[in-house]
């Protein structure tokens, strides 16, 4: 298979297919089961495949009670060349968080330490708490990961590939990977830096009306809605809305503006197979349409860790998901 653009991987000639795997989030002993049912074993300090690459769609930290292992899990595959990874949002936060701007002598991180970002940050913290040469080795792992992959007959991003940015920042970043600059100008919300990022871990989203706000099932409360980017031709919020949680119905018939359609990017139907995570979605594993695959099953809210084997198929197809459940009861 092709190698991909926006990463550099050892040796695949042995790879007949690639197992692409949803958002991890701390669910390490999860990821073993998903692993083993996919048919990878512990060889040689890692777990491997005969014939297989896995990819990681990101965010294999937070929330969950397994962040150590399943870093050391997905890193152990990735330096010996047997999975790709991506950057996630929780990524992302954590080098934002975790870094300061180094500018006088009052420096401050890059993100913010208000309740939220704390929280959001909290598990991930505490189970490195005692290991913090660990953590350090792993945000400089972070900084090396890709933002997107593609492997020209599927491509794989955290939350929205957007050609018109992916393609501009790939002219000035042809690996696909940030570096420190780019990471400590991302914090200015107005910066070129902070669309890139904000756009592909974190998606396209619209602006609640004044006034109007959700109460997210996580505990949150926001101003704005996840939406959509593979919708055709939209027409209300309704259209484009793509989150847990529903929109009030008092805006659910509202009218897009032209700023808002012009403001959400278009992923259409010839484009390759795109395979992404973020999205927290529940129930069956299914896909969105034939060319665009979520991965996210909601794995640490007691969901589904999601996989989908890639063959040679140009269409998205609903008989190949693999999945492992996350019971209340089961060790995650
Ligand atoms: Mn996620």
């Amino acid at each position: 298979m092709a190698e991909p653009l926006g990463a550099a991987v050892a040796d695949t000639s042995a790879c007949e297919g690639y197992d692409l795997i949803g958002d991890i989030h701390g669910c390490g002993l999860t990821l073993l089961r998903l692993l083993e049912k996919l048919g990878y074993t512990r060889r040689d300090g890692c777990y491997r495949h005969p014939s297989r690459k896995a990819i990681f769609v990101g965010d294999i930290i937070d929330r969950g009670p397994r962040i150590r292992e399943a870093l050391s899990t997905v890193k152990a595959m990735a330096d010996a060349g047997e999975a790709h990874v991506i950057m996630g949002n929780h990524e992302y936060n954590a080098l934002s968080y975790c870094t300061t701007d180094g500018v006088g002598a009052e420096k401050r991180y890059l993100r913010k330490r208000t309740p939220r970002n704390d929280r959001l940050i909290k598990e991930t913290l505490e189970q490195f708490a005692l290991h913090p040469d660990e953590w350090a080795g792993y945000l400089d792992w972070f900084m090396s990961l890709p933002l997107l992959l593609d492997f020209g007959h599927f491509r794989v991003v955290h939350a929205c590939w957007d050609n018109e940015l992916i393609s501009q920042f790939l002219q000035r970043y042809p690996s696909g990977c940030i570096d420190l600059n780019f990471l400590k100008a991302s914090a200015d919300p107005s910066s070129y830096e902070h669309k890139v990022m904000d756009r592909l871990t974190r998606g396209t989203d619209l602006q609640l009306p004044d006034g109007v706000r959700i109460a997210g099932g996580d505990g949150f409360v926001r101003d704005f809605f996840r939406t959509k980017y593979w919708a055709t031709d939209p027409q209300t919020y309704g259209d484009v809305v793509f989150q847990p949680d529903a929109l009030p119905e008092s805006v659910e018939d509202r009218p897009l503006t032209i700023a808002e359609q012009d403001q959400l990017t278009y992923y259409g139907p010839d484009e390759p197979m795109l395979f992404i995570g973020h999205y927290w979605l529940t129930g069956k594993p299914r896909r969105i349409r034939p060319n665009i695959c979520c991965l996210d099953y909601s794995a640490v809210k007691y969901g589904k860790l999601v996989a989908y084997r890639l063959d040679d198929e140009s269409e998205i197809s609903e008989d190949k998901f693999v999945w492992v459940d996350v019971g209340k009861e089961s060790q995650w």
